[in-house]
C-alpha cells in the first residue's frame, strides 16, 4: 500500500507537533487596584503609588495602588504569594514592578545597611541584592537593560520630606532574566519578597526605608496546550488537504 505512506507520515508529524506544543499560561495577575488578592499574605498593605505613577512601559506601568511594607527582615516580615492546583509545567516567570522607597543605604555606610532585599521561590532564594538610594553606601544591584525605571529620584513617601537621603528608585524586575524560566514543576508555588538585612528605625514610628510591588504576574511555561497553536493548525490543514487528495486518488484508482 505505497499510497498510504504520505498520509501516515504527515499524521505522525502532526501528532508530534501536538505533543510538542507548549504554551505560556498566566495563573496570577494583579495591579492591586481591586484590593489585595487572595493568595497574598504577609505585612504588605495597599498604598497610593505617589510619584511612581506613570513609570514603566506598555502594560507594566506603576499606577493607582501598590503593595507596600515597612516591616523588618526575613520572610515572615515580607510579602508572600501562595498558589496551588497549578497545571503541569516546566518553569515559571515572575513579572513585577519594584519600588525601592526612601533611605536604602547600600553597602559600606558607616552606620546603616547593608540594606538587603531578596526573593525566594518555594523557600529557595533566587535573588538577593543590596539597594542604595541615600547619600551613602553603594548599591550591588546592576540592573540589566530596561530594568531600571528611576534612580535617585524623589518619588514621595519619606516623613521628613524630600532630601538626598530619602530618594527613591524603580525597577521592572520582569525584564531581569533572573525572573524568567525559573525551573519549577510542583503544582503549588510560594513566592516571597523580603528584606534580608538592614531596616533602619529612626523612631518608634518611623522606618526610613520600605519597598512595594505592583503589576505582579506569574506565568507557567511548558504547559500542555489544550488548543493547538498556529503551527499545529497549519499541520492539521495540510493533513486534511493531503487526506482529501489521497482519497481522490484512491477513488480515481478504483474507478480506472
Ligand atoms: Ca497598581
Ligand atoms: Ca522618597
Ligand atoms: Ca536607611
Amino acid at each position: 500500500m505505497p499510497r498510504l505512506r504520505v498520509p501516515l507520515m504527515v499524521m505522525t508529524l502532526f501528532l508530534c507537533a501536538v505533543s510538542a506544543t507548549t504554551a505560556e499560561v498566566i495563573v496570577f495577575n494583579t495591579d492591586f487596584e481591586s484590593g489585595i488578592p487572595s493568595g497574598i499574605s504577609g505585612t504588605g498593605s495597599l498604598a497610593g503609588v505617589q510619584g511612581y505613577s506613570g513609570l514603566g512601559l506598555g502594560a507594566d506601568v506603576f499606577a493607582g495602588n501598590f503593595l507596600r511594607t515597612e516591616a523588618g527582615n526575613g520572610v515572615a516580615n515580607g510579602i508572600t504569594l501562595s498558589l496551588s492546583g497549578l497545571p503541569t509545567h516546566s518553569s515559571i516567570d515572575i513579572d513585577f514592578l519594584l519600588a525601592v522607597i526612601d533611605s536604602w543605604d547600600g553597602v559600606g555606610d558607616r552606620h546603616h545597611g547593608p540594606d538587603g532585599f531578596a526573593v525566594s521561590v518555594d523557600g529557595m532564594t533566587i535573588f538577593s541584592t543590596v539597594f542604595q538610594n541615600s547619600g551613602s553606601g553603594t548599591q550591588t544591584y546592576v540592573p540589566p537593560a530596561g530594568v531600571q525605571l528611576a534612580r535617585h529620584a524623589n518619588l514621595g513617601f519619606a516623613v521628613p520630606g524630600p532630601s538626598n537621603f530619602f530618594r527613591d528608585s524603580a525597577y521592572n524586575m520582569g525584564l531581569d532574566p533572573t525572573f524568567s524560566s525559573i525551573a519549577h514543576t510542583s503544582s503549588s508555588l510560594t513566592v516571597s519578597w523580603f528584606r534580608n538585612s538592614g531596616l533602619q528605625i529612626n523612631s518608634p514610628t518611623f522606618v526610613d526605608e520600605s519597598y512595594a510591588i505592583d503589576n505582579l504576574r506569574i506565568s507557567l511555561n511548558g504547559t500542555s496546550a489544550a488548543v493547538p497553536e498556529p503551527s499545529s493548525v497549519a499541520s492539521l490543514t495540510l493533513l486534511a488537504v493531503l487526506a482529501f487528495a489521497f482519497r481522490k486518488r484512491r477513488e480515481v484508482s478504483k474507478g480506472s
